[in-house]
């Protein structure tokens, strides 16, 4: 019944076509069609197909990884490993309703699912895909909306010894319910096109994510001085106003590397225009920006206003570039400028184009472009977006109605943007922040959560959201520091600094009409705190650069639940409230008002309180002490972390930093460096050190070595942690003295 196809393998059952395809050793996609060709993938997949040694017994495919069986009847599959546990265990496939039912077989956790307001365990819950506007009016705690602005159709399920996920490559409003209780099984299913997922196995959660991020794409290394403080608000309405902002930074000596221009900026909301009156020279005040150390970003909304004479929207109309409505008419909705049509960005045309009119921008020193917007948001329909019966045309001529692409439209419009920048300005990588998104968009993007609130519950479920993003293939996000909607207060923007130094993306951004949110506005006492935890954030900017890299090489998130590292410890599948920052560093935010002390749970083994260096063994829960000025941190045994001179701005070129070794178990740690900003390093411009601490009772060993030396290697400073019973100090073996001493390399 199994036959070779040109691809892979096809079943076929009466009218239903079942097409096995693998892409690795431990990634198979599953497609159920009407006939018998393959379906090309969606813009998310970017891994080629492979063809893979297996044997075929009847109804048996296997694999050196993996066993299929197929029942011949319903073409429902059941998975193995190759120690022959069961991963996945189909109950039901409905191919008219295209809905996949599986067995709740093991798993003890459901992850993933990209930015939703949920705890981070999605077992029991359920959610939907559409992109939407969504105004932060909802929370953690009552979840009223399911649809936020990304689409990301992927999960891992996993207990202590199993993990797979299941990316559901479907464009259209897609639905996943984790409500296990009422059948043992869980479904996926869509409003149109096919079922076509993609099965990926192995051992660990960070499998999984490699696997994800191998099949849909990886973030590109950012810019390394994109990592500092960017502050924003809607709007810095003037070039005054954005200037005083960019001094105070200089003179509250806060670090600050980006600074962005909301709507306001443009004339009459037109898109690629500048309002000049307001912002007179425009080019000039970037840059006396840029001599102060500040990359400016710039926002751009898809909807381009619907005048005659204005060459973005007269371009469009002449080529045919904007969405039609159902009888043939260019679409209109309203947006900021009233009304507004839509780029088609589904053809690569349109996307050129909108690509190229970013030259004028970027020719006067804009880094970095805001896509807000992009679901798109539409204020003319009750659904907040355009019809779903509104049509683009793909590059093959083809009509597609907007149910199918509503998903990817911000992915479409990121791609756009990324591709334009780099035309134009190709030895700089590009800062893109995009609100929509689809799987996949990470190769062109970061994500912003939106229209957060100024409230504790905001700030909690930013945590679960932005490590479920980490575990979607999205390294590079953040939530509003502040919260977006509504007035924030003085420890509400303390507390969320001190969150905010350790996500990713670390922007503080309000609404108009809320109070100011800028470090300064809640007085002295609150000042000296942001400041301390903006500094913070500078001291791990080489750190957190690392992670990038990692990120951008295996998918691996820079902020991670601690299951990423402890999923043989059941106690960290809930964990809600705590995270890494990369592997070695445990964040403990506070997350509710007045409060002073909290629980921590301390995997086993043995860590560090950040601040008192005390050595505390791991294995429970603690509690510990969280004055105003303190979020608790704990540094893993063995650690070793490379720790930044702060300054003002991340001026590349680095003359000298420290590296912390916490001594306890072993551990190793690989240092790259490059310039932060250029391609070069695709050339072989970088260097990476390996260092290895080796620590036995009275002895530790630091060794290093060089594993490539083309990016100059500044001054290093050692310095060494809980040393206090140690009476040895090694160096590549030769003995030194002190618990911090300069590395020449
Ligand atoms: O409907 O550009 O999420 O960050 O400040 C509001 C104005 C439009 C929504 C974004 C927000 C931005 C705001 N935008």
């Amino acid at each position: 019944m199994i036959q070779k196809s040109e691809y892979g393998y096809i079943i076929k059952k009466n009218d239903n076509y079942l097409h096995i395809v693998f892409y690795n050793k431990a990634i198979v996609r599953f497609v159920y069609t009407k006939d018998d060709r393959l379906p090309k993938s969606t813009q998310a997949v970017i891994a080629e197909k492979i063809n893979i040694d297996a044997e075929i017994k009847d109804n048996i495919i296997k694999t050196e990884q993996l066993q299929i069986n197929i029942d011949k009847k319903y073409l429902t599959l059941k998975v193995f490993d190759n120690e022959g546990n069961l991963i996945s265990c189909d109950k039901n496939v409905d191919f008219n309703n295209r809905r996949v039912e599986k067995h709740h077989l093991y798993e003890k956790g459901y992850y993933g699912l990209g930015e939703k307001y949920e705890w981070i365990n999605r077992i029991n819950t359920s959610t939907t895909n559409w992109n939407s506007d969504v105004i932060g009016l909802t929370s953690l705690h009552n979840s009223v909306f399911k649809e936020y602005h990304t689409a990301i159709p992927f999960f891992i399920g996993m207990d202590e010894s199993k993990s797979y996920g299941i990316f559901f490559d479907n464009t259209f409003r897609t639905e996943f319910d984790f409500n296990i209780q009422l059948n043992k099984s869980f479904y996926f299913r869509s409003e149109g096109g096919h079922i076509d997922y993609y099965l990926i196995c192995g051992g660990n959660v960070s499998d999984i994510v490699k696997g994800y991020t191998y099949l849909t794409g990886r973030m590109n290394l950012p810019r390394k001085d994109f990592l500092g403080y960017h502050q924003c608000r809607y709007s810095y309405m003037n070039r005054d106003e954005l200037m005083s902002v960019a001094k105070k930074m200089r003179e509250k000596n806060i670090p600050c590397d980006v600074l962005y221009l909301d709507i306001d900026y443009m004339k009459n909301y037109k898109v690629f225009t500048i309002d000049s009156q307001r912002f007179n020279d425009f080019k000039d005040m970037v840059k006396k920006l840029e001599e102060m150390g500040f990359k400016l970003v710039t926002i751009i909304d898809p909807g381009v206003k619907k005048e005659e004479g204005y060459s973005v929207y007269e371009e469009g109309m002449e080529n045919n570039y904007f969405i039609k409505d159902a009888f043939g008419e260019v679409y209109v909705g309203e947006v900021w400028p009233g009304d507004s049509v839509f780029p088609d960005f589904l053809r690569s045309k349109v996307r050129k184009w909108w690509g190229e009119l970013h030259k004028s921008l970027l020719d006067k020193g804009v880094e970095g472009i805001w896509n807000d917007m992009n679901e798109p948001a539409n204020f003319s329909t009750q659904s907040k977006t355009i019809p779903k019966d509104t049509v683009h045309i793909n590059d093959e001529g083809e009509r597609k109605l907007h149910s199918e692409i509503h998903n990817i439209y911000g992915m479409l419009e990121a791609q756009a943007t990324y591709h334009g920048i780099i035309n134009h300005i190709p030895n700089k990588r590009p800062f893109i922040l995009t609100r929509s998104a689809y799987s996949g968009t990470q190769r062109y993007s970061g994500i912003w959560a939106g229209d957060n609130t100024s409230t504790w519950e905001h700030l909690e479920s930013s945590i679960p959201m932005n490590l479920n993003l980490g575990l979607s293939g999205f390294s590079y996000t953040g939530s509003d520091v502040g919260g977006h909607c509504g007035d924030c207060t003085a420890e509400l923007l303390i507390r969320w600094t001190q969150l905010g130094a350790f996500i990713p993306l670390f922007r503080n951004h309000t609404v108009k009409d809320s109070i100011r949110q800028e470090p300064w506005c809640f007085g002295e006492d609150a000042l000296k705190i942001i400041r301390k935890y903006i500094r913070l954030r500078y001291k791990y900017i080489t750190y957190l650069y690392n992670l990038m890299r990692e990120s951008s090489i295996n998918g691996n998130p820079v902020i991670r639940p601690l299951f990423y590292h402890y999923q043989n410890d059941e106690n960290t599948y809930n964990i809600n409230d705590q995270f890494l920052f990369g592997e070695n560093m445990m964040i403990c935010p506070i997350t509710r008002p007045g409060q002073s002390n909290r629980m921590v749970y301390l995997p086993k083994g043995e860590w560090y309180d950040y601040w008192t260096e005390e050595r505390i063994t791991g294995g429970r829960n603690i509690i510990t002490q969280a004055d105003i000025d303190v979020i608790p941190i704990y540094v893993k045994g063995g650690s070793i972390i490379p720790r930044d001179e702060v300054r003002e701005f991340i001026d590349v070129s680095i003359k000298s930093f420290n590296i912390d070794f916490y001594v306890g178990e072993s551990g190793s740690y690989s240092l790259y460096l490059d310039d932060g900003i250029s391609f070069d390093y695709i050339k072989g411009k970088y260097s990476i050190i390996h260092f290895q601490m080796e620590s036995n009772n009275n002895e530790i060993n630091i060794i290093y070595n060089i594993e490539k030396n083309k990016y100059t290697v500044p001054n290093i400073k050692i310095y060494i942690h809980g040393n206090d019973n140690t009476k040895t100090i090694l160096v590549n073996n030769k003995k030194i003295t002190g618990s911090c001493f300069k590395l020449k390399i």
